[in-house]
């Protein structure tokens, strides 16, 4: 299959593993769950074409790993980035010396008086590397990004977590615990 044609269903899973499973007539589980069988079912009967084989292939080659499926693929979820209230059963875990937080230039201003909440999400995104924080922070303008003071945040009894694809969280970064690069 196409890369177009996948990157069409991984958004399209995304809004409905993330956001709106109602709108295809699904319900997640508690930890976010979607039967594969009923979400494959009722992708085709809204009229888009989704088979187990391309499920398997979108789940595997995502760019950003942004989905997983349970051990013997019955199951599938977004591995983070939920609006919908579910519990991933992340545990708490020390993060890396450094993580990054890539914004837009925009916010930076916003993000100085009230520090990095996070908005619509469960949680606050960090990135492990530059790179990703870099293209973060471009999908909102000009990107800028902000060095995160994770130790200082651990010894004042901040929590992080760590998601199945390698993505930071936590749950706000408050001014004082962050400088602009
Ligand atoms: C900003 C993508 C004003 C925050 C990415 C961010 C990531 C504030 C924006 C994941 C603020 C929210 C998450 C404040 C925070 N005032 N603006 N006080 N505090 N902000 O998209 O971190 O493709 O919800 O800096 O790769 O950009 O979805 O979060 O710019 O991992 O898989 O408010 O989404 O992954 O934007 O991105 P978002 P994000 P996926």
């Amino acid at each position: 299959m196409e890369g177009k044609d996948q990157k069409k269903i991984s958004k399209f899973l995304s809004l409905v593993l993330r956001h709106q499973p109602q709108i295809i007539g699904i319900k997640l589980d508690a930890q976010g769950w979607a039967n594969v069988e009923e979400l494959i079912h009722k992708i085709n009967a809204k009229g888009r074409s989704l088979d187990f084989v391309t499920l398997e292939q979108v789940v595997e080659t995502n760019d950003k790993k942004r989905f997983g499926f349970n051990n013997d693929k019955t199951k599938i979820r977004a591995n983070q980035g939920h609006s919908i209230d579910i519990n991933l059963g992340y545990v708490s875990k020390t993060p890396p010396e450094v993580l990054y937080h890539g914004t837009g230039s925009k916010y930076v201003n916003s993000i100085y008086k009230s520090g990095i909440q996070k908005q619509s999400r469960h949680h606050v995104h960090l990135s492990k590397d530059l790179k990703t924080a870099i293209s973060v922070g471009q999908r909102h303008g000009k990107p800028v990004v902000l060095e995160i003071l994770t130790e200082k945040m651990m010894h004042e009894g901040f929590e992080f977590f760590e998601s199945e694809n390698g993505v930071w969280l936590t749950d706000e970064v408050p001014v004082g615990y962050f400088k602009k690069l």
